[in-house]
């Protein structure tokens, strides 16, 4: 089995290298220059090359995780590593990458790199376009967003962020707030559910994960893919950290359909059923309650309606989860009790927990509260109890954000009547309900986010123009047709809409649709974003580094808006159309000029007085629940219970409330009875991010075809070989996909990986388109909106499926 996980200690200060074999990476003249087989590498004197600092891009548009020393030759980069004081994976790992990492060169000398701007000469979808200038396509788009907006209302330009990416929700929502429009379309299914449902239960102050994982007994991993989402970076996941905290006798729980390589690690595997997980959580809750295993001080005390919660788990044992879960009775008890006793526990939850599951709110909650009763949260080595860093050394608050003037938006009488926030009246397709979209819920509770609209449903908006029809839309660093389900109704929308423009490093599908298409350079070609650490070896700050001049015409996504907005009329706010001026703004508390920081590509402030990261005094539970109603757990949910829904067409419940998924073996038996197995998906892999980097060479050599992992023996039922392709067709669509056997699946469940539309020049791979008969497991899943998420518009991710060899 591969297993992808290596243990790396900080390196401290950077060691001299000596000589070193480089790879000229991917580029089409490098290559021309080479004789044909002859290999691409020579031996180097790492020193006698000009260092340049940055950060890797190469976890996506949104991140600054690791930060990098990449080497020059003649002009050309040509090596990569991490900066080994910027602490990257907080001391672990500081001077290696992770796969992606390693291939960065290639994303640059790409070439199927968009270079010009171009313009749709065919029909929509047709795929017809010729090069224009920026010149041009600034000006069609500037005035097509000016004439809809007083045509249609600004309500009627939406702007795509389903990862939350960083240009998007600074600059994008900017230039959304300045033209007036709270359409920010987000994909209800990345972590805001996890955020939203700790701010509802347990407050924003505290949180389930153990960061202090070197004293945790027990961990529970939920729906967390750890060897692929967080190899080297410092998401939660941490599973470097997992492995070492077992040396201290850290056992684990993995809660999961497949036998991923950590999961093969674990104390238990629970290969649950795909959709079904608020089963097992309640079934959890019930044995924690019935066999008396929570914690009686902190429930009386610090829990609301504690008595009623009890109550009602009782209706859930693992005698009712069982047949809807997969997971025997046994398995449930034992896993429940393991929770109800070891201590200290915490539990980290990832996307296959609630963020793609259309009764996800309630799952999150359930989890979290699992956490609470049992008298874990805010306890060393439990959940929230923080990492154990001194203060700051330079003032990196202010670092990697820019104002995005929400005042700006405009008031509408419904707002006022209903004392929602500006502008929430116009939400499209609220993310969440219009009543929780409010600054002062969110900050009250923690954090500050601003409205949003779900994406699928925004979308369906053009089609069934309800409430209204969005008239402009802006795909920025994302691709609508491999992102949220059912891309057919997806291209059915695009196709309608009056307006789409895209902005991308590579053509994706949704681009045929588009009206213009923007050629973005990568973040290796400007210097564009800043980012900041404090760690406890001391505090780093770093900047991108230009490391070589933007390919063809292509520009900086942050330096897109600037430039859109003069061409707008909106210079002012945009600073007068100068971006640089942004990031002197964010640098000015750090006392650190743009100059500088530019020049020497980053500072770091080692922490030298010796002295340790004071303890916090833990368990202050009077401070971290003060914002919750009755300054308490919400067992008894009195911000959700009684409130609309986010569909405006019903109300929230008080007490989980089991839905189950939309489709299942035991859900529904007569549509099993045709489509008998359970089809759903993982998102990250290692070898990608999200739908795209499997052009790269590096990556696609180790990722080569659409793969779905299927048990030998379902397989064989079917006649189909290890490596030979299947039909995959649901209820909702069909696919094809190369079955990969494993026997870490259950009979019953086929798991496959998003997002195969790009080829592979270099590799002479194809790419697989994302409608019906493609490869995009989006086409496979149900997408009726009265079965997403009340509350945070979550979808299901799983669906049943029938498969048969593929002769195409
Ligand atoms: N290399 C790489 N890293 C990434 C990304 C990437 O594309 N590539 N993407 C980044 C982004 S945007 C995100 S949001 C994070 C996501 O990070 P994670 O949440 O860690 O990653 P996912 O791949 O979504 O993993 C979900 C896991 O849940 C399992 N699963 C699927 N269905 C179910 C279910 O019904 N129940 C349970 N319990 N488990 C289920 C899957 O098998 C998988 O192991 O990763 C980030 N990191
Ligand atoms: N079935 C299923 N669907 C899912 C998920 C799942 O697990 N299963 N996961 C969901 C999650 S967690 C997320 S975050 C979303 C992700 O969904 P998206 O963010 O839409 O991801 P992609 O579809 O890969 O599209 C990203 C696009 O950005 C482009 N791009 C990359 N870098 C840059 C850049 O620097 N600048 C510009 N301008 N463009 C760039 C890529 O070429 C690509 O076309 O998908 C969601 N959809
Ligand atoms: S984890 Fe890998 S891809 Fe992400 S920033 Fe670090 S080296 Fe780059
Ligand atoms: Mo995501």
């Amino acid at each position: 089995m591969e297993h992808g996980l290596t243990r790396r200690k900080f390196l401290g200060a950077a060691a001299a290298l000596g000589a070193l074999a480089l790879s000229t990476g991917c580029a089409p003249k490098a290559m021309e220059e080479q004789e044909e087989g002859q290999a691409q590498s020579e031996v180097v004197d790492i020193d006698s090359l000009e260092v340049k600092h940055s950060w890797c891009y190469m976890c996506g548009p949104a991140k600054t995780f690791c930060a990098t020393r990449n080497y020059m030759k003649d002009g050309k980069w040509v090596h990569v590593e991490g900066n080994p004081e910027a602490g990257n994976n907080w001391g672990y790992g500081s001077k290696t990458l992770c796969a992606k990492g390693n291939a960065a060169m290639q994303t640059l000398y790409n070439p199927a790199r968009l270079e010009y701007p171009m313009k749709r000469t065919g029909e929509k979808g047709e795929g017809k376009f010729e090069r224009c200038s920026w010149e041009e396509a600034l000006g069609a788009i500037a005035s097509k967003l000016l004439e809809n907006r007083e045509k249609y209302g600004p309500e009627s330009y939406a702007a795509l962020s389903p990862q939350e990416c960083k240009f998007v929700g600074q600059m994008g929502r900017r230039f959304l707030n300045v033209y007036g429009s709270p359409n920010y379309l987000h994909s209800a299914i990345c972590v805001m559910q996890i955020m939203s449902s700790q701010h509802v239960s347990i407050g924003k102050a505290t949180t389930t994960t153990p960061l202090q994982m070197d004293k945790t007994k027990l961990l529970v991993s939920w729906g967390v893919n750890g060897e692929n989402s967080a190899v080297n970076n410092i998401m939660d996941a941490r599973p470097v950290e997992r492995l070492d905290a077992m040396e201290n006798g850290l056992e684990f729980i993995d809660i999961r359909p497949m036998l991923d390589p950590l999961a093969s690690h674990a104390a238990e595997w629970v290969p649950i059923r795909p959709g079904t997980d608020l089963a097992l959580a309640l079934a959890v809750l019930n044995v924690l309650v019935t066999e008396d295993l929570y914690d009686h001080d902190f429930c009386e005390n610090w829990c609301n309606g504690f008595e009623e919660f009890a109550e009602h788990v009782k209706q859930f044992p693992p005698s009712w989860a069982s047949p809807i879960t997969g997971i025997s009775e046994e398995q449930i008890e034992k896993i429940a009790r393991m929770m109800g006793t070891a201590k200290p526990m915490g539990i980290q939850y990832g996307n296959g927990a609630g963020d793609q599951a259309n009764d996800g709110s309630w799952l999150c909650i359930c989890i979290n509260l699992i956490e609470a009763i049992t008298g874990n949260l805010d306890v060393p080595g439990g959940g929230g109890a923080p990492l154990l860093v001194g203060p700051p050394l330079i003032d990196i608050e202010s670092l990697n954000w820019i104002p995005t003037l929400p005042e700006k938006l405009p008031v509408y009488e419904e707002d006022t009547e209903n004392g929602w926030a500006p502008s929430r009246s116009r939400l499209v397709a609220p993310e969440f309900p219009r009543w929780y979209q409010d600054p002062e819920t969110w900050s009250s509770l923690g954090l500050f986010r601003e409205p949003s609209s779900a994406t699928y449903r925004a979308l369906m908006s053009v089609l069934t123009e309800e409430p209204y029809p969005l008239k402009s839309v802006f795909a920025h660093a994302t691709n609508p047709l491999s992102q949220t389900r059912q891309p057919q109704k997806i291209a059915e929308a695009l196709k309608k809409l009056d307006f789409y423009f895209v902005m991308d490093t590579f053509w994706n599908p949704s681009c045929d649709y588009a009206d213009y298409v923007l050629p973005a350079c990568t973040r290796f070609e400007d210097s564009c974003q800043i980012d900041g650490r404090n760690m406890p070896e001391g505090t780093f700050i770093g900047i991108e580094q230009k490391l070589a001049e933007p390919l063809g015409e292509s520009r900086s996504d942050w330096r897109f808006y600037c430039d859109l907005a003069v061409e707008m009329g909106f210079g002012e706010d945009f600073w007068n159309g100068d971006f640089d001026q942004a990031l002197r703004e964010q640098l000015e508390p750090t006392g650190i000029s743009l100059e500088e920081l530019r020049e020497k590509g980053y500072v770091f402030v080692e922490r030298t007085d010796g002295a340790t990261p004071t303890e916090p005094s833990y368990q202050n539970y009077d401070q971290i629940f003060s914002m919750l109603p009755n300054g308490k757990v919400q067992c008894y949910n009195e911000i959700l219970g009684g409130k609309p829904n986010n569909r405006d067409d019903g109300e929230l419940g008080y007490l989980p409330e089991y839905q189950g998924p939309p489709e299942g073996l035991a859900e529904t038996p007569d549509l099993a009875a045709e489509y008998p197995l359970i089809f759903s998906d993982v998102h990250a892999h290692r070898m990608s991010v999200h739908s795209y980097f499997s052009n790269l060479p590096y990556m696609r050599e180790r990722n080569r075809k659409p793969w779905a992992k299927i048990n030998p023996a379902t397989a064989k039922k079917y006649g189909i070989e290890d490596g030979e392709w299947m039909k995959i067709e649901s209820p909702h669509g069909w696919i094809k996909m190369v079955a990969e056997y494993f026997e870490g699946v259950s009979p019953e469940v086929i798991m496959g990986k998003r997002g195969w539309w790009q080829d592979c020049q270099e590799l002479d791979e194809p790419g697989y388109g994302c409608l019906d008969g493609g490869s995009e497991v989006n086409a496979l899943y149900d997408a009726t909106m009265t079965n997403f998420d009340p509350f945070h518009s979550a979808m299901a991710k799983q669906t049943l499926v029938k498969i048969s060899k593929w002769e195409g």
